[in-house]
């Protein structure tokens, strides 16, 4: 395992995971700027292993492909965060996304990481308002009696949206991790 903090990415199939991570990538890179066309993008099979520069820290994200879900626990030791991806614009997906949302929080070795739920795709016509997708979710119940620390996000790996802000969000946590 790395040195550095390790923030581990998950979320179902699909919700933009890989494409947020080049975008952050390049962001943590050149600062915020002009967003060209998105890069293309596969399902992941498997891991992807991307270091984030941040101002003060490095950090590793690894993203766990949505396919490996059921494998998803154990690379749960030895990670600082979390960021979770939900497609905001997949009202089928909701539910199971929840469900792997809880399963996600409630595991021992995440207790003590700090967790960041990305609502992504709100570049989409057709997304639910962050109200409905919330109420959905039973965000607050879920929030509430969370053992670790959740904060959540609007975001669009597309647009750039929210990017910036995540970035922020990761520098707190890399500071504060107990990671040198
Ligand atoms: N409109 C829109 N499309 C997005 C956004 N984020 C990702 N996508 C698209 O969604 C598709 C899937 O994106 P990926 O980043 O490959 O999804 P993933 O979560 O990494 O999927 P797995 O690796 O299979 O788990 C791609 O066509 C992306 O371009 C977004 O914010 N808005
Ligand atoms: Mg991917």
């Amino acid at each position: 395992m790395s040195s550095n903090g390790v923030c581990l990415l998950l979320g179902a199939t699909g919700v933009g995971k890989t494409l947020l991570l080049k975008r952050l990538q390049k962001l943590s890179l050149h600062g915020s700027g002009e967003v060209d066309a998105p890069p293309h993008t596969l399902p992941t099979v498997g891991t992807n292993l991307t270091d984030l520069t941040l101002k003060r820290k490095k950090l590793t994200v690894r993203e766990l492909g949505g396919c490996m879900g059921p494998i998803w626990p154990s690379y749960y030791k030895d990670c600082s965060s979390v960021m979770f991806v939900v497609d905001s614009a997949n009202i089928a997906q909701v539910s199971s996304s929840c469900i792997q949302l809880l399963s996600v929080l409630s595991a021992e070795p995440l207790h003590n990481a700090s967790v960041l739920i990305l609502f992504n795709k709100r570049d989409m016509p057709c997304t639910m308002s962050l109200v409905e997708i919330k109420s959905l979710f039973r965000l607050d119940d879920i929030v509430a009696s969370a053992p670790q620390p959740v904060t959540t996000l609007e975001v669009s790996a597309r647009s750039g949206m929210g990017l910036q802000e995540v970035l922020s969000w990761l520098e707190s946590v890399a500071v504060h991790s107990k990671w040198p």
